[in-house]
């Protein structure tokens, strides 16, 4: 029988809802900073998040929603980043994010039955680190025995580099391994590392089509806040547990 060995998450939208209040507000509070007239509602927000990464989705925006402007330089997407980046990291340091229901108590019985712990996500690890020590403390970031994140890969999610890279840094085949992810995009990465993943959707992702995931959630659930299940077959499980993974894991 192949062991349950890791799990591997993805950040944004899956360990806490950090789009829509945190990482819009930063690009949009840098926009005024440079005194640009550039806006992201809820949601242009929400069509934006199809293009994966900070760097390329300013990109994008700017090329398909300002064609009239000539292509930002490279030099300029990088600054207006590194400053949406430090107001990302003041935001989430001050208003303190909760994390979404079942992922602490999932991560800390993870921990505790030997399980090892791992991160793929297309943000920054300086963004990943912030965010755990503040939403998961007093979980300590080391019990991460990896952190795949950002630009450590070439190619961003939806490519698989990211968990092949977290793959490669825990030493393990992805059968030994199950994947989180909230988005499509997350999705199409994972399964093209050949990682089984559970879905738990979140406002900006509910209407993605998740075909090949093992289970589609809206979340992880807690004993008194049971999830509910979009697709997929978990029993009389109504919250994830890792004795649930244990038994999608050999499905
Ligand atoms: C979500 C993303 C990220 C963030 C912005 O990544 O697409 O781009 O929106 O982060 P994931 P940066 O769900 O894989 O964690 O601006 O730091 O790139
Ligand atoms: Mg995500």
């Amino acid at each position: 029988m192949i062991p349950l060995s890791a799990l591997i998450f993805d950040v944004d939208g899956t360990l806490a809802e950090t789009e829509r209040d945190a990482h819009r507000v930063a690009f949009n509070e840098t926009f005024a900073e440079y005194q640009l007239d550039w806006y992201w509602s809820e949601s242009l927000y929400g069509d934006l998040l199809n293009v994966t990464g900070g760097k390329e989705r300013l990109k994008f925006y700017v090329e398909h929603y300002l064609s009239h402007l000539p292509p930002p330089s490279d030099s300029f997407i990088t600054a207006l980043h590194r400053k949406k980046t430090e107001r990302y990291q003041h935001l989430i340091t001050h208003a303190h994010l909760p994390l979404r229901p079942g992922v602490r108590r999932l991560i800390e019985e993870a921990h505790q039955k030997n399980l090892s712990l791992a991160i793929a996500t297309t943000t920054s690890l300086h963004n990943v680190i912030t965010l755990l020590e503040r939403s998961c403390h007093p979980i300590p970031v080391h019990w991460f025995k990896v952190i795949a994140a950002g630009d450590m890969v070439r190619d961003k999610k939806p490519a698989p580099d990211i968990y092949d890279h977290a793959l490669k840094e825990l030493g393990l085949p992805a059968k030994e391994c199950l994947a989180f992810e909230d988005s499509q995009n997350g999705l199409r990465s994972a399964m093209g590392a050949h990682l089984r993943t559970i879905i738990t959707v979140n406002d900006y992702t509910q209407d993605e089509d998740f075909t090949g995931a093992l289970v589609v959630l809206n979340h992880l659930g807690e004993p008194d806040q049971p999830f509910t299940v979009l697709s997929g077959q978990v029993g009389q499980a109504h919250y994830v547990d890792v004795s649930l993974l244990h038994s999608l894991h050999t499905q």
